[in-house]
């Protein structure tokens, strides 16, 4: 794979390395994904370091909704965890994000996969995210960006080996889809 790095504002140390995982399943996923990693990568406290190849993705958890786009980024940056969640949320919202139902549809949602490979539990945010060891639309996209991560010690090989991945296919293979969109 022909890989191409992401490199963007300059951000002053100290900064840590976070891994995003993002998805969408109304309106314009891809778009409203693009105008995220756009958004982070013109952030002042932000630098995008890698993006994942876009994947499609069928309805987890609640499989009566339409297939998602899913992709993952990392992204070093001198925010810290709960402001970079804040950042998140807003860029989530300028997308008209609304929350009605658990897994259900959504136009854009930003998860904090990890931060610094710390343990974060705060009212707002768990990191590493509870949930994703479970959820292949997070496991391969990560396995792009950060091949090495390992959750509670296992490779993601492993956690994909007993996920389900049934559907999932690459819908594009570039890591810059996300300039073109
Ligand atoms: N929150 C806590 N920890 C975190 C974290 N590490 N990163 C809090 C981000 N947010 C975190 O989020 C609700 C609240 O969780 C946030 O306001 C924040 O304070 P949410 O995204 O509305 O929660 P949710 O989506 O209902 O639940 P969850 O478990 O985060 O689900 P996901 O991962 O968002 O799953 N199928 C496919 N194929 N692709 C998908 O992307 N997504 C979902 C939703 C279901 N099925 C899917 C997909
Ligand atoms: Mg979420």
């Amino acid at each position: 794979m022909c890989r191409s790095r992401s490199s963007i504002a300059s951000v002053s140390d100290p900064h840590v390395t976070a891994l995003l995982g993002l998805g969408g399943n109304v309106g314009d996923p891809v778009a409203a994904m693009s105008m995220a990693l756009g958004t982070l990568a013109a952030h002042e406290q932000c630098r995008l370091t890698d993006v994942s190849r876009l994947y499609r993705t069928p309805p987890w958890g609640k499989t009566d909704q339409a297939w998602f786009f899913n992709a993952a980024a990392r992204v070093e940056t001198t925010l810290d965890a709960v402001p970079l969640l804040e950042l998140a949320l807003g860029i989530e919202r300028a997308n008209r994000r609304v929350r009605t139902e658990r897994w259900g549809p959504r136009t854009l949602d930003i998860d904090i996969l990890d931060y610094d490979g710390r343990s974060v539990v705060t009212d707002q945010l768990t990191i590493p995210h509870p949930r994703m060891k479970d959820r292949a639309f997070v496991l391969m996209p990560l396995a792009d960006v950060e091949p090495g991560y390992r959750i509670e010690g296992r490779t993601l090989a492993d956690w994909l080996a007993q996920a389900d991945s049934a559907g999932i296919e690459v819908a594009d293979e570039s890591v810059d889809w996300w300039r073109q969109a």
